[in-house]
């Protein structure tokens, strides 16, 4: 047995499914999960000593590649001081501060643990700011595990969500309406029949959490007009999104080709916390003043704004600022998915990709899917026999077909073209 081998039985003993969160486990793609040592730079290494380009990047956060020396120093003079207080301190201001210089628009934020948490306080404030109970999600846009948002589409179009998850009663999704990404008629219809008792309309821009699906513009117009007319908050989810496919995230995307395009509330994680446990959600003061201690809305948390994830997260920002780093990052995506097209093509293998920022997709499909459905109609036996050649030759990918990859500044164009050599053999197989 190797050594992942063996650490995937010990750990299946003691750990529900051998990990601590159910996409590490390879279920989607089979096959054994590599067990991480070490990382460096774009490299991972596993138990057995292997070397792999890394495109997950702990699913996001590591946009500078992993073991920056600004980072770690930072990490590690935080430490010295203190690991935790439970009392306010100055780096909390600094990197709210660092957030909202880079999110025009934004007042205020929260900080918390994980984009879950994040995502739920940000439910329950757009909830207690309008005094409504209805929410909107798109199928195939995860916000994490909160059980009002584990929701997919009831029975008919823009009927009211079941739950997808064993242990969600009824009574808790309820008030929940999975719609179909992209479907502008579907937005019609149900703020046509619930506009008036719609607290939110909660949205990933970039839909991560398929791969790579984006929010056409006239669906996001749309969404912004309907959202307007009828006092909903439109809440965007940047988890995965915000300061990784730019600066100003999903929001600059479409503030650039919508003018005037602002949402109400925003959801951040992953690359504000530099891979330590970060996440906020902040919005306009008159609405989030009215959490506690100020106001009716309940949120709090032990570890929030904890000192060494702070410290982790505005190193990481700093770094993401400097004059030409998303252009350098976005460039080198570029050469990723437009490489793994052409070589796709000359083994007459039917891929399309995109990217923005450092933020990538493929799927072994004609044409870019624009919704959930769509997503899942892809070759998804071809998706799981090219991770596993990849993963064979040192290249390790999202495993799964829903999930998006990530290009680091620490990718070389070397690291691009060995990947590219290796989807080349991959492709021919
Ligand atoms: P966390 O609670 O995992 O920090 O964040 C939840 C979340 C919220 N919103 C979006 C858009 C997200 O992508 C996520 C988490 N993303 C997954 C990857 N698809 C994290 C990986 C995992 O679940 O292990």
């Amino acid at each position: 047995m190797t050594s992942n081998e063996t650490l995937f039985a010990r750990a299946q003993a003691v750990i529900p499914g051998g990990v601590n969160s159910p996409v590490r486990a390879f279920r989607a793609v089979g096959g054994t999960p590599r067990f991480i040592r070490r990382a460096q730079g774009a490299y991972l290494w596993d138990a057995d000593g292997r070397r792999y380009v890394d495109y997950i990047g702990s699913w996001g956060p590591m946009i500078l590649g992993h073991g920056h020396p600004a980072v770690l120093e930072a990490v590690q003079r935080a430490a010295a001081d203190g690991l935790s207080f439970g009392a306010p301190t100055e780096a909390e201001i600094e990197l709210a501060e660092a957030i909202i210089a880079r999110v025009p628009g934004l007042e205020q934020v929260r900080l918390v643990s994980s984009g879950t948490e994040a995502g739920m306080s940000a439910l329950r404030l757009a909830r207690g700011a309008t005094g409504r109970s209805k929410i909107v999600k798109f199928e195939g846009c995860y916000h994490g595990h909160a059980d009002a948002l584990l929701v997919k589409a009831g029975s008919g179009l823009a009927t009211f969500g079941v739950s997808t998850s064993a242990g969600v009663p009824a009574e808790v999704v309820q008030h929940t309406l999975v719609l179909e990404y992209n479907h502008v008629a579907q937005l019609e219809q149900a703020f046509a029949e619930h506009g008036r008792d719609i607290a939110c309309v909660m949205i990933e821009p970039i839909a991560g959490n398929m791969n790579f699906v984006r929010a056409s513009l006239p669906f996001m117009r749309r969404l912004r007009e309907l959202c307007t007319r009828h006092g909903a908050l439109l809440v965007f989810d940047e988890v995965m999104t915000g300061f990784r496919v730019a600066l100003g995230g999903a929001y600059s995307v479409y503030a650039k080709a919508i003018p005037g395009f602002r949402p109400d509330l925003f959801v951040f994680g992953k690359v504000i916390g530099g891979g330590m446990p970060l996440a906020a959600f902040g919005g306009p003061r008159a609405i989030m003043e009215q959490l506690a201690p100020l106001g009716p809305v309940y949120q709090a948390g032990t570890l929030s704004g904890n000192p060494v994830a702070t410290a982790c997260g505005l190193a990481t920002l700093k770094e993401i600022s400097k004059p030409g780093f998303f252009d350098a990052l976005a460039a080198r995506t570029k050469a990723l998915v437009d490489g793994l097209v052409a070589v796709a093509q000359d083994a007459g293998v039917p891929l399309v990709g995109e990217c923005e920022g450092g933020m990538f997709g493929f799927f072994f499909a004609d044409a870019l899917p624009q919704n959930y459905a769509a997503v899942m109609a892809t070759d998804k036996e071809r998706f799981n026999r090219f991770f596993h050649a990849m993963l064979d030759r040192g290249i390790y990918l999202a495993p799964a077909l829903y999930e998006a990859g990530f290009v680091s500044a620490a990718h070389s164009a070397e690291d691009i073209d060995a990947t590219l050599r290796a989807a080349a053999e991959a492709l021919r197989g």
